[in-house]
C-alpha cells in the first residue's frame, strides 16, 4: 500500500507525536516532525467553470530576486501594462501580484495566505491561459515581512524565475534561498538590467549556478527600459509557453513531491539514528544482570552490621512482632542504600546512552521501582523475620526439639509408674513376708531416677533451644534475598518492555520511511534530457 503524501505526514505526525508523549524522541524532534508540512505542495488554482486548454491546472510561476533587480518591470512587460508597482523607492514591492487568465478562479487559496498583501490582475491572452505570474517583494530587504511573504509562497511554485541585476548577482541571501529551495522547484534566470551588464558578470553568475548544481542554467539577458536595447525577453516568454503543458506540470507536481517526500524521510532518518534504530539491544538484558549482581554484592556488604543490629532488635521485641504491633527503629533501606541503588541504576542507563539508545522511557518506567524499593526490602525483611521467629531453627532442629519436649514428659511418667508399680509390690511382699516395706536406698534410686528422667530432657531443650537472635538474622538474609530478587526483576521486566518498546517504534518508523520512498506505480517521474524542464532542475 502507499500512502498518499498528506496520509503519509499525517501518520508521521501521529507517530511523532505519541513518540514525544512517551519519550522515545525529544520534544524538539517530535515538535520538527509535526511542523512538517502535510498539504500537498499542488497549485491552489483550479479552472472552475471554464477549462484552460489542454491543461489540468495552470502552471504557476513566480519572480523572485532581490530588491530593484526588476521583477515588477519584467511582469508589467510581460503583462503589456503596469499591474505590478515598479519604481526607484527601495523596497518598491510590498505585496504580491498575481497575474492571471480571467476564466480561472482562486477557490483553494491556502488560508495561512494573507489576502491582504494580494493584489490581483487578469488577462485575455488565451495563448497563456494556462499560466500564473506571481510578482514577488525583494527578499533581501530589510523588510522582514517581505521575507515572510515570500516564504509563505515558495511552497505553491512550480517555477521561479531568479531576476539578478549586474549590481545584485551575488545577493546572498537570495543566494542561500536558492540553494536551500533548488531541489523544490525549476528555476529559469534572468539577468535584467543588461544594458548596465557585462559578459564578466553574466560568466560569473553562470559559474555561480554551476555550483549549485544546474549544469546548463537557462538564463535569459533582458532589459526593461525603454531603450534600443535587443534582449532575450521573446526567447523568455516563449520558453515560459513552451513548459506550459499539462505534462509537464504534472511532473514537476510528481517531482516536487517526491522532493518533499525525500525530505520527510531524511528527516526520518536522522530521526531513526536518534532513536538508536541500528543498536542491538540485546545484551542491554545482560547487562542489567551485572549490574544489579554487583549492586546488590555491595549492599550485603553494607547491610552486614545494620542486619546484626535489626535481628538484635527483633529478637528482643520478638513477642511485639508476633501480636503485630511491632514498630522497628532499624530501617535497612537508609540513605546510603538508595544511594548505591540509585547510582546503579544510573550506571546502567549512561550505558544505554552511550549505546545509542533514548532513555527517557526507562528513565520514566524505573523511577517508580526506585521509590518502591525501601518498602520492598522493609516488608521482605520484615516477613521473612516473623516467619523465622514463628518457627525457629531449622527442620531436623524442631524435630529433635520436638522429641525431648515428649521425652520430658514421657520419661518422668514411665519413671514414675515404675517406682509406684515398685512401692505397690514391696508394701504386698512385706505385708505377705512380714519382710521391710522398701528400703531408704530404694527411695533415694527412685527419686534420683524420677529427676533425671525429667531433667535430662529438660536441660537438652534449654541448651538447644535456638537463638531468636540468629533465627531472626537469618530471615533478615533471606527477606533480602527475597527482597533483591523482587527488585531486581522489576528493573528486568522494565528493561524488557524498553527493549520491546523500541522494536514497536522502530518498525513503525521503518514503515514510514519505506513508504516516502514508494510511489504511485502509474506516477513514474522520469524528466528526459531533451525536455526543456531538464535544464531548469538541479541535477
Ligand atoms: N537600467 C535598467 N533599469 C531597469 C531595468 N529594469 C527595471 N529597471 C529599473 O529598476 C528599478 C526597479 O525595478 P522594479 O521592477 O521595481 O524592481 P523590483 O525587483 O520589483 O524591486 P522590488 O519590488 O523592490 O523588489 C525601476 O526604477 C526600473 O525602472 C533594466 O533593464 N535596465
Ligand atoms: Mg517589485
Amino acid at each position: 500500500m502507499v500512502y498518499d503524501y498528506s496520509e503519509l505526514v499525517q501518520k508521521t505526525r501521529q507517530w511523532a507525536e505519541q513518540a514525544g508523549l512517551s519519550g522515545w524522541i525529544n520534544n524538539g524532534v517530535a515538535t520538527e516532525i509535526s511542523q512538517f508540512d502535510s498539504r500537498k505542495p499542488d497549485a491552489f488554482f483550479s479552472n472552475s467553470d471554464v477549462t484552460v486548454g489542454a491543461v489540468t491546472r495552470p502552471l504557476i510561476m513566480a519572480f523572485m530576486g532581490g530588491t530593484g533587480v526588476g521583477k515588477s518591470s519584467l511582469l508589467n512587460r510581460l503583462a503589456g501594462k503596469d499591474i505590478a508597482r515598479a519604481g526607484i523607492a527601495r523596497p518598491t514591492s510590498r505585496e504580491v501580484t498575481l497575474y492571471h487568465h480571467y476564466s480561472l478562479a482562486i477557490d483553494k487559496l491556502p488560508a495561512h495566505l494573507p489576502l491582504s498583501s494580494i493584489n490581483v490582475s487578469q488577462h485575455d491572452d488565451e495563448s497563456n491561459k494556462g499560466i500564473v505570474w506571481i510578482d514577488m517583494p525583494d527578499f533581501d530587504s530589510t523588510e522582514r515581512s517581505n521575507k515572510e511573504l515570500v516564504l509563505q509562497w515558495l511552497p505553491h511554485i512550480d517555477v521561479l524565475i531568479y531576476v539578478v541585476s549586474p549590481e545584485r548577482y551575488k545577493d546572498d541571501k537570495a543566494w542561500r534561498l536558492l540553494l536551500a529551495e533548488g531541489a523544490r522547484h525549476a528555476w529559469l534566470f534572468v539577468f535584467n538590467q543588461w544594458d548596465r551588464g557585462q559578459l564578466g558578470q553574466y560568466e560569473d553568475f553562470n559559474r555561480q549556478l554551476q555550483k549549485a548544481h544546474f549544469v546548463e542554467p537557462v538564463i535569459f539577458k533582458t532589459v526593461c527600459m525603454d531603450t534600443d536595447h535587443t534582449d532575450e525577453f521573446g526567447l523568455l516568454k516563449s520558453t515560459i509557453s513552451s513548459i506550459a503543458t499539462e505534462h509537464i506540470v504534472s511532473q514537476l507536481e510528481q517531482r516536487s513531491l517526491q522532493v518533499h517526500k525525500d525530505e520527510l524521510k531524511q528527516k526520518l532518518l536522522n530521526t531513526a539514528a536518534l532513536l538508536g534504530a541500528e543498536v542491538k539491544l540485546e545484551p542491554i538484558t545482560e547487562l542489567w544482570i551485572n549490574q544489579w549482581q554487583h549492586t546488590v554484592k555491595l549492599l550485603r556488604q553494607g547491610f552486614e552490621w545494620p542486619l546484626k543490629q535489626s535481628a538484635a532488635y527483633y529478637a528482643e521485641h520478638a513477642a511485639d512482632l508476633m501480636v503485630n504491633a511491632f514498630k522497628t527503629n532499624y530501617s535497612l533501606w537508609d540513605a546510603w542504600a538508595q544511594g548505591l541503588f540509585d547510582d546503579g541504576l544510573d550506571e546502567f542507563i549512561i550505558n544505554m546512552n552511550l549505546m545509542g539508545l533514548p532513555i527517557a522511557p526507562f528513565r520514566n518506567d524505573v523511577s517508580i521501582i526506585r521509590e518502591k524499593a525501601p518498602k520492598i526490602i522493609q516488608t521482605q525483611a520484615e516477613l521473612a523475620t516473623r516467619m523465622a521467629l514463628a518457627n525457629p531453627g531449622n527442620v531436623l532442629q524442631r524435630l529433635f526439639l520436638k522429641c525431648m519436649r515428649l521425652c520430658e514428659i514421657v520419661l518422668p511418667l514411665t519413671a514414675m509408674s515404675w517406682v509406684g508399680y515398685k512401692v505397690f509390690m514391696g508394701y504386698y511382699v512385706s505385708n505377705m513376708t512380714d519382710n521391710h516395706y522398701l528400703g531408704l536406698d530404694f527411695t533415694i534410686h527412685s527419686g534420683l531416677l524420677i529427676a533425671m528422667t525429667w531433667l535430662i530432657p529438660y536441660f537438652i531443650l534449654k541448651k538447644l533451644q535456638p537463638s531468636l537472635k540468629k533465627s531472626a538474622l537469618k530471615g533478615l538474609n533471606k527477606g533480602l534475598a527475597v527482597a533483591f530478587e523482587i527488585i531486581g526483576g522489576e528493573v528486568l521486566l522494565i528493561t524488557e518492555k524498553f527493549v520491546q518498546g523500541h522494536a514497536i517504534q522502530v518498525s513503525q518508523l521503518s514503515g514510514l520511511i519505506e513508504q516516502c520512498g514508494k510511489t504511485d506505480t502509474d506516477q513514474k517521474l522520469s524528466i528526459a534530457n531533451d525536455s526543456p524542464l531538464h535544464r531548469m532542475l538541479i541535477s
